[in-house]
């Protein structure tokens, strides 16, 4: 039943006019498909008649137009368009006389007020382009909805329904829609602008491929393409979170002090706690950075991610003790893993000054004896703060240097993971054609956490906890950097995780 035309044959890429009724949701499909997420580019509102004018878009591959699509106004009077050909057409079942009807009508009224949108619309596929026509299967069909749909019949160009439920009361009118979509469309698909992803996307433009037939041989490399895209976006997360683990476990806040300020209790306090909060901000910085990268790969960069949740405000911060609580993994977990934490640093100072009076101890380490106990509330994200003093409890001549950062609990990197792998699964799983606020609603989190903890990595197998964790472990600030060996297989483990996070098997 595939038609083509010469003109279309003859272009560089398969082109295509997604039509419809005004404000059934024609070019919020059309983002989702190219994945367009800027209103500056594809204008979707719930006014009806946003889209004006006729404007093309092209679906690209790493800079590469492998489609051409073009957002269209939606039909506004089809039954008086219809009515208009079926007057001026002259030999009834002739097909090429009924594409004749919509050339004359076209040419009848382009330039002139009346069927404006209709003529606008219609032009490109004369011009050649194949029907993409979108239709909310929400609602029920309506005699304008099959004079539409006589009228693309009428063009003869291939053509292809989608159905896209635009409120959730699908399933009632499904039926109905397919019988008459049916009739007139050489396939008909559901693909819902707000929730489709990759996998949707890439069926749909299989699918479109395929009924336009002058451009078959090409489908089997587009979608080839498209895939090995995909596949190496989810490398570059990788990569991005890899650093991320990196940069967040071996920085630190430092500065060089003098042998009088660390003895002064106050200030020495002071100092620690200033440190401390420096750190913290850096990191929080870094995630921050790495996290607008993986919007970029996803092509989000428009996007403002707003967290929400009911402890938004403490969720949203990776030092909040509510965010240890749920993510990273369980006591068990930790101990089996044998990660050593960040803290090792500071740790062992404290050991060596372990039985100096002064209150040092406790204000520098704090740790020993503490063990999992420490924790529990505000310490969960306690900053190791390395120990200033020689272990003889002197200061060096000439002053110290202090450093602090990363925390002592060895969930760190673990919680870290489990926020980006968080943040990823929200990223992958917005549709580009949504205009509504983006949502990152931790409350998911927080009712899992009820009981235990919640993120990806408490569910991940003992042996990649393990392998994890070698790597992990050796990220330590003036420690050695892992071995490439190690730090490439860290990389793989996270793509396969990636993977499975997107397939929903973690
Ligand atoms: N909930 C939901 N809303 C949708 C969906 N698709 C479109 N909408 C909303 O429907 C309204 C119209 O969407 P548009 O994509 O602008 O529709 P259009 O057909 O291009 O409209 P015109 O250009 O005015 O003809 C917008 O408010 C969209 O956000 C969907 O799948 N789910
Ligand atoms: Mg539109």
């Amino acid at each position: 039943m595939a038609e083509t035309s010469d003109q279309n044959q003859r272009s560089e890429v398969p082109k295509f006019a997604v039509v419809g009724q005004v404000n059934e949701g024609k070019s919020s499909v059309l983002a989702t498909l190219v994945e367009e997420g800027d209103q500056a580019k594809i204008r979707v509102s719930e006014m009806p008649g946003e889209t004006a004018r006729s404007q093309s878009i092209g679906l690209e591959i790493n800079g590469r137009k492998v489609l051409e699509f073009i957002d269209t106004p939606g039909f506004q009077r089809a039954r008086q368009a219809l009515a208009w050909m079926k007057e001026h057409h002259e030999q009834a079942g002739d097909t090429r006389a009924l594409a004749e009807s919509v050339q004359a009508f076209v040419e009848e009224f382009a330039g002139s007020r009346d069927f404006e949108d209709e003529v606008r619309l219609l032009q490109p596929v004369l011009a050649g382009a194949g029907i993409v026509y979108v239709v909310d299967g929400s609602k029920p069909v309506r005699p304008n909805h099959l004079a539409e749909m006589e009228i693309l019949r009428w063009t003869g160009r291939p053509r292809m329904a989608i159905l896209n439920n635009k409120s959730s009361a699908e399933g009632q009118f499904a039926g109905d829609w397919k019988k008459h979509l049916g009739e007139s469309f050489n396939l008909t698909r559901e693909f819902n602008a707000h929730r489709a992803r990759f996998g949707e996307r890439i069926r749909l433009l299989q699918h479109l491929l395929e009924i336009e037939e002058g451009h078959r041989e090409g489908i089997e490399q587009t979608i080839r393409l498209l895939q090995q895209e995909w596949q190496q976006r989810r490398n570059d997360a990788a990569d991005v979170m890899v650093e991320l683990l990196e940069k967040c476990l071996t920085r630190q806040a430092c500065r060089n002090v003098s042998g009088d300020q660390i003895k002064q209790r106050g200030k020495r306090e002071q100092m620690v706690e200033d440190l401390s909060e420096q750190y913290r901000q850096e990191i929080r910085k870094v995630e921050e950075k790495q996290h607008r990268r993986l919007l970029d790969i996803f092509h989000h960069s428009e996007a403002v991610p707003q967290i929400e949740g009911q402890s938004a405000e403490a969720m949203g911060d990776l030092f909040a003790k509510e965010v240890w609580q749920v993510l990273g993994l369980n006591r068990g977990q930790l101990v089996m893993t044998g990660v050593v934490s960040g803290a090792a640093v500071g740790l062992m100072g404290d050991l060596a000054i372990g039985g100096l009076s002064g209150g040092i101890p406790t204000l520098i380490g704090g740790a020993i004896g503490g063990g999992f106990a420490l924790w529990k509330g505000q310490a969960l994200a306690e900053i190791a703060v390395s120990n200033p003093l020689t272990p003889g409890g002197k200061t060096r001549l000439g002053g110290v240097r202090l450093c602090a950062g990363p925390p002592k609990n060895p969930n760190f990197p673990w919680v870290l993971l489990d926020r980006v792998l968080f943040y990823y699964q929200n990223l992958i799983t917005r549709a580009h054609g949504r205009r509504d606020a983006f949502v990152i609603d931790l409350s998911v989190l927080e009712r899992s956490g009820e009981k235990g903890h919640s993120g990806y990595s408490s569910r991940f197998s003992s042996a990649r906890r393990k392998s994890l964790g070698k790597w992990l472990s050796a990220l330590q600030p003036d420690k050695v950097a892992p071995s490439a060996e190690d730090e490439s297989q860290a990389w793989e483990e996270i793509c396969l995780i990636l993977k499975e996070v997107e397939d929903g098997d973690l």
